[in-house]
């Protein structure tokens, strides 16, 4: 084990991550780009799981910290806010959006540039209590201006 180059290992392994969790769909991830010196962007994707389930942790090696957001009013401004849980009914197409439910990186590690990739860990916990973790890889789409996400 003297020749391992870790970083390509590391790599390796994670594109080889078996689909063990066919079962949950995650359809059309994507990261909005960031510009110099920005330190938080939204992820969003559309996760259709087959039994009762909630998304409870998600995980980037590009964010120091990342965190399930909703979206809601208070008085007359829609803010944001980190919840503990996502709930994924059986199903259902829950998507992930800018101006609704999104994840949040926070603490980037760099700026992710249109084109980049992002991996995203999901953990998702059945109604029965089991875990998986889900490896998805987000491509990262050009800003849009108009409805970036703010803290
Ligand atoms: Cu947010």
């Amino acid at each position: 084990m003297t020749n391992l180059r870790l970083p390509a290992l590391l790599a390796a392994l994670f594109l080889a991550a078996p689909a063990a969790h066919a079962e949950t769909g995650i359809a059309d991830p994507w990261v909005r780009a960031t510009v110099p010196q920005q330190k938080a962007t939204g992820a969003f994707m559309k996760i259709t799981s087959p039994v009762d389930a909630r998304l409870v942790g998600v995980r980037s090696p590009l964010a120091g910290t990342a965190e399930i957001h909703e979206m809601r009013m208070e008085g007359d401004k829609m803010k944001m806010r980190a919840v503990a849980a996502l709930a994924l009914p059986a199903g259902t197409l829950v998507e992930l959006k800018p101006g609704g439910w999104h994840i949040m990186l926070l603490d980037l590690a760099a700026q992710v540039k249109e084109g980049d990739t992002v991996p995203i860990a999901l953990t998702i916990e059945t109604a029965d209590g089991k875990r998986e973790t889900i490896d998805i890889a987000a491509p990262a789409r050009p800003l849009h201006g108009a409805n970036k996400p703010r803290h």
